[in-house]
């Protein structure tokens, strides 16, 4: 991805001048867009990484969001897409983040890697982990990459997918993230969204991935309606006084409630004290105080577990391998089920061929930025 960033550059400024009617006579120019405006992935990475550099983001941090920017858009994940640019920026002009960012990695002991995000944003701290991580997996079986003090705005399956694909480990990654969700019979935020991921490594095929927010939903997709002025289900939030809502807003003013009720509260109450407590930094409630109102990405840690396949059988890995392709294909007999992680990579298939849509409003904002 770093190549031709210069090209990148002037391409980015030839979409914004066209749909901004810039160095148009004003007799000639069109009127504002409505429609959804039809992007590349590449002209969507030059938007992504244009927009950061031009407020400041260092290329350390700027081209790992990018990745993940990037990957959201084309995996069909709109809720971790171009319009956390906005949060991502906000952070960074308000001081809460800082953009140029260094992360330092710490060697902990033989299957433990630590990374030190230093205020800066999760994947680049990922991205310096990562091999440190792999190695430990590989020589013990089981290594934890911790990351801490990050601000934290990006899907987890964008971590665990390359560590199964690329690496050939299975992953388990979660994260806190900051007070907006009621405990199952509580009506205040207490916990984070607080997602949790998993991937499975698969012969001569992509992994099995699945990647969730243990609450109802992530709250992206909350704000996406809201932007879209379109209602949300009943059983993803309450309103301020403790009310069921379908009302966006309101849900975002009052508690996201959690998947499985009680049982997504339980998961909740783990996530918060493996990847907060334990590892010394911020639980969601937290993250709140730090906050202070600012709106910008959550700064917290995070906590990856990796496992190296070969290391837990009886010294076949192809025989686990094997035993774990009997289950998929069971799976695969059931009607009406499907596999998580096929509509993303379907999704995938089609907009590296087909480029994504992004809606009019939300391009005409992003092009503020630009
Ligand atoms: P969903 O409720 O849509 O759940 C997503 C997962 O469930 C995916 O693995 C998806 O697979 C799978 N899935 C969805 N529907 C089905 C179905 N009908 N049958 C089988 N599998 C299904 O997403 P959420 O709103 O809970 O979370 C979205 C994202 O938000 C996640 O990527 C998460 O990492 C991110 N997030 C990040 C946070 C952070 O702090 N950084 C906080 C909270 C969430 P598929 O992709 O193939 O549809
Ligand atoms: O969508 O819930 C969410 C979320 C929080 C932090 C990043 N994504």
């Amino acid at each position: 991805m770093g190549d031709g960033r210069n090209a990148l550059a002037r391409q980015g400024a030839i979409l914004a001048a066209r749909a901004d009617n810039r160095n148009v006579p004003s007799n000639r120019r069109r009127p504002a867009m409505k429609e959804p405006v039809r992007l590349s992935l590449a002209d969507v990475e030059t938007l992504c990484h244009g927009i950061l550099r031009r407020h400041g983001v260092s290329e350390r941090q700027a081209w790992p969001i990018t990745r993940t920017i990037v990957a959201a858009e084309r995996d069909g994940c709109a809720s971790h897409g171009l319009y956390r640019l906005f949060g991502y920026i906000r952070s960074v002009q308000l001081g809460k983040s800082d953009g140029a960012a260094e992360p330092v990695a710490t060697d902990v002991g033989p299957a433990i890697a630590s990374v030190d995000a230093a205020r800066g944003f999760a994947p680049a701290a990922f991205d310096l982990g990562r091999p440190l991580l792999v190695d430990k997996a590989r020589r013990n079986g089981l290594a934890a990459l911790v990351i801490r003090h990050s601000h934290h705005f990006s899907a987890l399956w964008a971590e665990v997918e390359p560590l199964a694909a690329e690496d050939g480990l299975a992953a388990i990654a979660f994260c806190p993230s900051i007070s907006w969700v009621a405990p199952a019979g509580g009506s205040k935020p207490l916990f984070g969204t607080d997602p949790v991921a998993f991937s499975w490594p698969r012969p001569g095929q992509l992994p099995f991935v699945f990647d969730f927010a243990t609450s109802a939903v992530a709250r992206g997709e909350i704000e996406l309606r809201r932007r879209a002025g379109e209602p949300i289900p009943e059983g993803w939030a309450l309103d301020a006084d403790g009310n069921p809502t379908t009302d966006p807003a309101a849900g975002l003013a009052g508690a996201q409630l959690p998947f499985g009720g009680h049982k997504g509260t339980a998961l909740q109450l783990m996530i918060e004290l493996l990847a907060g407590a334990m590892i010394e930094d911020a639980m969601s409630f937290e993250a709140l105080e730090m906050d202070d109102g600012a709106g910008a990405p959550p700064l917290h840690g995070e906590l990856i577990l990796a496992f190296d396949p070969a290391h837990f059988g009886g010294g076949s890995p192809q025989n686990s391998a094997a035993r774990a392709e009997a289950l998929f294909r069971r799976f695969a007999e059931q009607d009406g089920a499907r596999l998580p992680s096929t509509r993303r990579y379907a999704a995938r298939e089609r907009t590296v061929r087909e480029g994504i849509t992004v809606p009019a409003d939300l391009y005409r904002d992003l092009l503020k930025l630009a």
